[in-house]
């Protein structure tokens, strides 16, 4: 009926769990976990389900969690209770027991149970790519890539990423970690900077001073003393605001061409998060629906295993378009679907205007102003390049 027919023999699955999407990290936080309701409204509405293998989630359990974090975090995790009321102005700053309480990673109700849900989506995705059952599994739940062994970080308590990545480990030998949320990846990057089994490659705003989390500066390659294999693993490419698609696009392809053809990855994990989109409330990039979903066109472009990730996006009604492009690309029904949302979509109202493919003029109005100078984009290609002469697969 919707004419998305599933193509024989290339299978998608889509990992993700209703009760996770019920979470509130409070009334003005920017994280809303509804945003994956939303996005699913939207793939569904496009009949994408027919295209795939669709599965609810299963939580984390606690020694899948300790495959990463450390278990005095988890068992800290595990009892803390949100705030019975809000923090007063006197008590602004607190002592953070592993960063937790703050206003960045506040305590909520079933704080627990939304970490173990996020952390189950995207294990049960690599799980299915190792179970060769499918081509590209995908946890739009996932993708919480700040997150440390023992320490919560920038609306991310578990990471997601590290453990999915750890079980793609048990089967492949390299994996590659690709980065395309405006925030620097540093938790996914910290937990690999030992090992060159695993290159990971962040693409971010960066300043220094002005922009969360500070690191991933072009030239924060790894630990760079004699006897750390995983020297030279971690790729950083930092830009500035107002970045375009098609600027994007050529660093992208260039970057990430050169990297598959030298690292020689068996899998990628692609991290998605859509706060890189023109208009999100915490992004700074003039990126559209179009720019964001050529970077996942290009790494299933490379015919190895993936898994695509959520991450960040604090536009809702943006999210939900980028994401449920994503998903047709994954499929490959992207010329097949109509740039008019469908009439039937559950909360169509929230979109503002019609389309999968708004304008910038129609996001923003006035686009942000472009402070990537071309000459800059020359000299981060020839970085990398320079930087992958050290690497051997
Ligand atoms: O990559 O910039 C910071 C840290 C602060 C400034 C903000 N204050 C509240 C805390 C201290 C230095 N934090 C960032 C974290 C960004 C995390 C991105 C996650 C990801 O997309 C992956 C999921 C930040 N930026 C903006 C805010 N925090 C922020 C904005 C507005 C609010 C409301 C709720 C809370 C306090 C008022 C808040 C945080
Ligand atoms: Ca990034
Ligand atoms: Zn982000």
């Amino acid at each position: 009926e919707s004419g998305i027919t599933r193509p024989k023999g290339y299978n998608v699955s889509f990992h993700c769990n209703p009760e996770m999407e019920k979470h509130h990290f409070g009334m003005t936080h920017p994280m809303k976990p509804w945003r994956l309701t939303l996005s699913k409204s939207l793939i569904y509405s496009y009949g994408m389900s027919f295209a795939m293998d669709n599965y609810i989630s299963r939580a984390a359990t606690y020694e899948e969690l300790a495959s990463f974090h450390s278990t005095d975090y988890l068992d800290f995790l595990g009892t803390v209770l949100p705030e019975p009321v809000p923090r007063d102005l006197e008590n602004q700053n607190p002592d953070l027991k592993f960063n937790l309480g703050g206003s960045d990673c506040p305590l909520f109700d079933g704080l627990y149970d939304y970490c173990s849900m996020s952390a189950g989506g995207a294990l049960d995705a690599a799980r299915k790519i190792t179970a060769n059952q499918s081509d590209i599994a995908i946890a739009w739940g996932g993708g919480l890539h700040h997150a440390k062994r023992a320490e919560a970080s920038g609306f991310c308590y578990i990471n997601d990423i590290v453990i999915a990545i750890l079980e793609l480990l048990r089967f492949y030998p390299r994996v590659l970690y690709v980065d395309i949320d405006v925030h620097h990846g540093d938790g996914v990057e910290e937990a690999f900077f030992s090992t060159d089994r695993v290159m990971t490659v962040s693409f971010h705003k960066y300043d220094p001073n002005n922009f969360f989390p500070g690191t991933g500066a072009l030239d924060d390659n790894g630990p760079k003393n004699e006897h750390n294999p995983g020297a030279h693993h971690a790729v950083n490419v930092p830009l500035n605001d107002g970045i375009t698609d098609e600027q994007y696009d050529m660093l992208f392809n260039s970057i990430i061409g050169k990297i598959v053809e030298k690292f020689r990855p068996s899998a990628i994990a692609l991290q998605c998060g859509a706060d890189s989109l023109a208009g999100d409330r915490l992004g700074r990039f003039n990126l559209q629906v179009q720019g964001h979903g050529a970077c996942v066109e290009f790494c299933k472009k490379m015919g190895l295993p993936l898994v695509l990730f959520g991450g960040g996006g604090y536009t809702p009604r943006n999210v939900a378009r980028a994401w449920t492009y994503e998903t047709s690309i994954a499929i490959g029904c992207q010329d097949n679907i109509s740039s008019v949302l469908p009439q039937h979509t559950p909360w169509r109202d929230q979109f503002r205007q019609d389309t999968l493919f708004p304008t910038l003029e129609q996001i923003l109005g006035e686009p942000r102003q472009n402070r990537n100078p071309q000459k800059r984009l020359q000299e981060i290609v020839q970085h990398v390049s320079e930087q992958l002469r050290f690497v051997q697969a």
